[in-house]
């Protein structure tokens, strides 16, 4: 069992790029020894092996019970317990209801939510062993909504009911939902840095409002943050 660095482990789904690959980054800056999963595994190896302190890049597909026990058996093993767990895995297909398919609706509720929900459950016992911090990438559209972001918007109301669900059923636990604004990943099928984007949050930035939720002692819980570009229109 791997319990170099300061003896604190997160895991981060989705870690393959965008958002994920920058909570990681932080995690491992921060002093966390760090079990990072995706589907592109090549990708979580390389960030694993790049960061400062103890990583492992594991497969994990969140739509795959297999997977995700799989996923959570190799960071157990690796590393014998957890402290934050990062539900960041997410997809969005953006179409207007009538011309969503149900393949489409379905798959995103399969990431968004049942992967956040499934990902989540497996490592439970361990997270509330240590008293630890859930940490439920939603978006500042987890209340609002807008013509074709249906399916990915009703995704993430359904993502913030989880999260409150989780956090009323296990009050040892501090569930941080965290609500960004555009951000320049790969998002939805979008290349960073694309012309258009400029005003977008970069991914680096959204991370340092996960050092912020990490340094703060355990008696303080961050329930929710809200975080978008100032140049974003503000929308409540
Ligand atoms: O997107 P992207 P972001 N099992 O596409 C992984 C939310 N958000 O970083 O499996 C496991 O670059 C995929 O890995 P791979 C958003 O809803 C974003 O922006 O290898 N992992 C990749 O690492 C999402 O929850 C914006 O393909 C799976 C990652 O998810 C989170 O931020 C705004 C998977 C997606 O990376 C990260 O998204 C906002 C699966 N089945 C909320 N399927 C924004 N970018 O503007 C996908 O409000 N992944």
């Amino acid at each position: 069992m791997d319990r170099s660095g300061d003896g604190r482990v997160a895991a981060v789904t989705g870690a393959s790029r965008g958002l994920g690959t920058a909570f990681a980054r932080v995690l491992a800056e921060e002093g966390f020894a760090v079990a990072l999963g995706a589907r592109d595994v090549q990708a979580v190896e390389r960030l694993a092996a790049g960061l400062p302190g103890p990583a492992l890049g594991h497969a994990l597909d969140v739509t795959d019970p297999t997977s995700v026990e799989a996923f959570r058996r190799a960071a157990i093993e690796r590393f014998g317990r957890l402290d934050v767990l990062v539900n960041n895995a997410g997809i969005g297909i953006f179409r207007r209801l009538e011309e969503t398919s149900r393949e489409d609706f379905e798959a995103t509720f399969r990431v968004n939510v049942f992967g956040a929900w499934a990902t989540t459950v497996a490592f439970l016992p361990w997270l509330k062993e240590s008293r630890g911090i859930v940490l439920m990438v939603s978006s500042d559209v987890s209340t609002r909504t807008f013509p074709t972001g249906g399916s990915y918007t009703s995704s993430k109301f359904a993502l913030r009911a989880l999260s409150r669900t989780f956090q009323q059923e296990n009050p040892e636990l501090r569930v941080l939902e965290l609500r960004p604004g555009a951000v320049d990943t790969s998002f939805a099928g979008s290349t960073p840095g694309a012309p258009g984007k400029e005003w977008f949050l970069q991914p680096e930035v959204v991370a340092e409002a996960v050092r912020f939720a990490l340094r703060l002692p355990p008696g303080a819980r961050v329930e929710e943050i809200v975080l978008r570009s100032s140049l974003q229109t503000p929308e409540f």
